[in-house]
């Protein structure tokens, strides 16, 4: 038998406290925690970073409100605080406007965003591990971190993959896409332009935005009128401050395997335009933002897509895989070859707006979407970040009932639809937990209106009601916290 030395339990206490280290790095650094906050468009993005600031700063007066984020739960939220305006590098994401719109008299939702937007919250808290305890002790300060949260379009991270394509392989790629399905009939007086302009014509400025103008047209139709997300390249959709800068305007041509883009072409002029886009937009996002983030959450309005129909989904549910490839990292993975150094270390993906169904289907929505995109459960550490799912509703906007539909009694919501006047019932159907098979499309799925948001406070005392806005920040942060 043989006999522990007797320093092994001090030398078990040295190894907890060396694995907790990186927390008294973090703390010297004064803890900044870059949480990034994305989604395609209307996913929910404002209204959860809206939410989330108003359950935080809340949450000292009212912990009900967050009873599943750890630093709540044991009792060891002092504050929060919003950081002073401008304290970031970015334009200050609208919380106070925010949060008053639906606080109002007749509640307005936020309205839309397509640039980045940043709030920053300090949190004070009483550390639990022993090495934030005995700082804490030394300086007589209790813990603190600054929790900084970026707003930024999802539809920017689709443009990933255009920075290892040239010109010539992403327009064929794009127009091999555009000329299939529904697609093709979006595009329509784009592809019929373009088959009249080749790309050894002359360049003409005239011809380029013209060009520009029908496809950017398209992207906007495929979306708005179809429910389509896989569009690039994002910033056409999105543009944020790039306005209507010139070296946006270009557009996918037919060029051929072995084309050489002579100077002076309608092909040479789009292709500079292409790569100037590639250089000043996609790369110096991920340089000058994206690699700053440690943590991401992706908001994905899966019933939406549900609902949008068998083209719309299949095309959400690329564009959620191709979203995916930016928190994938390790050889082979484009992003690793891109930036160095920093990388997001936790990603969860949140079915969102999950109290348009009752509580017995929000774990479907949750799953679906896992399904959906083959979100991984745990990857080797050092391959890519940690992956979770869940359904989550920044401001709940129904209660659960229940009804008698077709003699059988099922669970239903009940809200009140904006502009609509009366509160009623609604029945959602089932949601499957996979994709659903191509013949099961033919039945249209699942109904929801936009819902009035319920009675706020929009002083941060009692919060908003909300489902697992604790849970997501206790996965995103939690460990920060302790
Ligand atoms: N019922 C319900 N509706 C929600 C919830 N979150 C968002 N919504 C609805 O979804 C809409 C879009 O939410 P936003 O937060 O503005 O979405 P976004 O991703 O910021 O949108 P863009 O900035 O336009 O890309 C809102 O106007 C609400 O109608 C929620 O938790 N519950
Ligand atoms: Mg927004």
């Amino acid at each position: 038998m043989t006999i522990a030395p007797w320093y092994a339990p001090y030398l078990a206490k040295a190894q907890a406290w060396l694995s907790d280290a990186v927390n008294i790095a973090d703390m010297a650094e004064g803890s900044t925690v870059n949480l990034a906050v994305t989604g395609l468009s209307r996913s929910g993005k404002t209204v959860f970073i809206t939410s989330l600031i108003h359950n935080l700063l809340s949450a000292a007066h009212n912990p009900n409100r967050m009873p599943l984020l750890g630093v709540v739960a044991n009792g060891r939220l002092l504050g929060a605080r919003l950081e002073s305006p401008g304290a970031g590098r970015l334009p200050p994401f609208r919380y106070q406007e925010n949060i008053e719109a639906m606080a109002a008299g007749a509640p307005q939702w936020p309205a839309g965003t397509d640039d980045l937007r940043e709030i920053g919250i300090d949190i004070r808290f009483a550390p639990s591990n022993a090495p934030g305890k005995l700082l804490s002790e030394i300086s007589g300060n209790p813990a603190s971190i600054t929790l900084r949260i970026v707003d930024y379009p999802g539809e920017w991270l689709l443009d990933l993959p255009l920075l290892g394509q040239t010109y010539a392989e992403w327009s064929r790629a794009t127009l091999r896409l555009d000329r299939r399905g529904v697609r093709a009939e979006a595009a329509a007086e784009f592809l019929g332009f373009i088959g009249q302009h080749r790309h050894d014509e002359v360049a003409r400025e005239e011809t380029a935005k013209q060009a520009h103008d029908l496809y950017r047209a398209f992207l906007l139709r495929a979306r708005d009128a179809h429910g389509l997300s896989l569009l690039q390249p994002g910033r056409f959709l999105c543009p944020g401050s790039l306005a209507d800068a010139p070296f946006l305007w270009f557009a996918p041509l037919d060029v051929p395997d072995n084309a050489n883009l002579a100077p002076n072409t309608f092909g040479a002029l789009m292709q500079e335009r292409y790569d100037v886009y590639k250089r000043e937009v996609v790369g110096r996002f991920y340089e000058d933002h994206f690699r700053w983030f440690s943590r991401q959450i992706v908001l994905v309005d899966v019933l939406r897509a549900l609902l949008a129909g068998r083209d719309a989904f299949e095309d959400q549910r690329l564009a959620i895989k191709s979203i995916l490839q930016s928190f994938r990292y390790g050889s082979g993975y484009l992003i690793s070859k891109l930036i160095r150094g920093q990388h997001i270390d936790k990603v969860l993906f949140a079915a969102t707006k999950a109290d348009h169904v009752p509580d017995i289907s929000r774990d479907h929505l949750a799953e679906l979407l896992r399904n959906m995109a083959a979100i991984p459960a745990n990857e080797a550490k050092s391959a890519s970040a940690r992956f979770d799912v869940m359904p989550v509703a920044s401001v709940i906007s129904t209660v659960e009932d229940t009804q008698e539909i077709g003699g059988q009694r099922v669970q239903v919501v009940y809200g009140r639809p904006v502009g609509g006047g009366r509160h009623s019932n609604f029945f959602v159907g089932t949601v499957p937990i996979r994709p659903p098979r191509p013949d099961a499309w033919n039945a249209p799925f699942l109904n929801v209106p936009v819902f009035e948001p319920p009675e706020i406070n929009p002083s941060p005392v009692d919060g908003v009601p909300h489902i697992n806005l604790d849970r997501a920040l206790e996965f995103l942060v939690g460990d920060r916290l302790r």
